[in-house]
């Protein structure tokens, strides 16, 4: 009901940082690129099998000097995988405990997302994908959140040979996005949704130009190879944009959706990060996933801030000069400087500067060695566990009570899903 919003919105007044003044409006009115790298993990940014780095174009646009590069940024998703990813990142609301919330409640509930938020300061909204649109209620959610566009499968000339597991594989993607993209009025906001990184990692041996990972694990070992062809295509992605001239009035941001190796598999990433053994510690940190913001005019750098992807959408709004203080959001942005860092994940562990908190055991941050808390340490353990469930607990109240319905952000007009259709019908 709306006196539950009152909780939530109660708790966010109190908790809100603002937002980093020195970076608000420093991309407004450039087109953004939010390109989406499927179950892309941070490890494998400058990693190397047999001398060969891995995916040499992701790291010289994340070294690049007009690259802000985090290196402390968490996936944080849940069952939802993608479908997490996409609601945190658009939305700054977590998934659920349990299933999907696109999935579950995409089609009905009342979202203020970006691509809305976008829309009605003048941008043009397209999401890309080569799967099916109704993967993860996709194409209805999109309505739900203001995309005027979303080039699925349909809109993508098909071949047996061009598609691998979940849809296109993604240089044909990519490309083929390009024709559509140069279409869109400016400025745009464009997600492109990758997805031949994608377990189990399969690719045609003609696409295969890279040596897999000698685990034994045969899940694990390929990753690198599929990885290293999601660089190719991020490559000449890039390389379309510098040609285009896009790169100069445009904002590309990175990100890595979920783990690509699950924590089933702790002998092989044992092996992958060279240790002996894995503790949970260990695998923590290995959710790390990449969040990368290049503009032509930004100073870059590599900002060690822990934060996760349910902090994009305050950061991105910020950079691009749209206020929203008044947005019913769990993000805080990246750029600020008197940010919580307490990252949660949706299981209730959380990371933070100081403590890796898994299961009933705390971990130094530092050392990765399990801590005995004094008094003091186990006071402020308690207070960072009770902002992560507290902060969960409100977001799932959000979704589950399809809350956003009985809140009126100023300046924002309720999206009409009548008024979209993705469907593709040929000129
Ligand atoms: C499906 C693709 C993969 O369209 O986004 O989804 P995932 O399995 O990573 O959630
Ligand atoms: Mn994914």
């Amino acid at each position: 009901s709306a006196s539950d919003l009152n909780s939530v919105i109660k708790y966010l007044k109190k908790n809100r940082v603002s937002p980093n003044i020195s970076y608000y409006g420093k991309e407004k009115g450039k087109n953004v690129f939010v390109i989406h790298l499927e179950s892309f993990q941070q490890f494998l940014i400058d990693y190397k099998v047999d001398g060969k780095q891995v995916t040499p174009n992701l790291n010289k646009f994340y070294h690049n000097q007009h690259t802000i590069s985090f290196d402390n940024f968490y996936n944080q998703v849940g069952q939802g995988k993608t479908s997490d990813a996409e609601l945190m990142l658009e939305n700054s609301l977590y998934g659920l405990p349990t299933g999907s919330a696109m999935t579950t409640y995409g089609t009905q509930n009342t979202f203020q997302a970006a691509p809305a938020i976008l829309d009605q300061k003048g941008y043009t909204t397209a999401a890309f994908h080569g799967d099916v649109p109704s993967f993860w209620n996709r194409d209805n959610t999109y309505k739900s959140w203001g995309y005027q566009y979303f080039f699925s499968s349909s809109y993508y000339k098909q071949k047996s040979d061009y598609s691998v597991g979940y849809g296109l594989k993604d240089k044909i993607f990519l490309k083929d996005s390009a024709d559509y993209i140069q279409k869109l009025p400016q400025p745009f906001y464009a997600k492109l949704i990758t997805v031949t990184n994608h377990y189990p990692y399969e690719l045609d041996k003609e696409n295969v130009d890279f040596p897999a990972t000698k685990t034994g694990d045969k899940t694990v070992d390929p990753y690198v190879q599929t990885a290293h062809y999601l660089d190719e295509a991020f490559g000449e992605f890039m390389a379309y944009l510098q040609k285009t001239g896009l790169s100069k009035n445009s904002m590309v941001v990175l990100y890595g959706d979920h783990y690509g190796i699950s924590n089933n598999h702790r002998t092989a990433i044992a092996d992958l990060l060279h240790k002996d053994k894995v503790t949970s510690y260990d695998l923590a940190q290995f959710q790390k996933v990449p969040f990368m913001i290049n503009a032509s005019n930004l100073k870059g750098g590599i900002n060690h801030t822990y934060g996760g992807e349910i902090d994009v959408m305050p950061t991105l709004l910020n950079l691009l000069g749209v206020k929203d203080n008044k947005s019913i959001q769990f993000g805080e942005d990246l750029l600020a400087k008197n940010r919580s860092q307490t990252v949660a994940f949706r299981d209730g562990d959380f990371v933070s500067p100081t403590y890796v908190k898994v299961g009933g055991t705390v971990y130094s941050t530092k050392t990765g060695e399990p801590l005995t808390l004094n008094a003091k340490q186990k006071k402020q353990v308690a207070k960072m566990q009770n902002q992560v469930t507290t902060e969960l607990s409100l977001s799932d109240r959000v979704i589950y009570g399809d809350l956003l319905r009985f809140y009126k952000l100023p300046g924002f007009t309720k999206t009409d899903k009548k008024e979209y259709s993705y469907k593709y019908t040929s000129a």
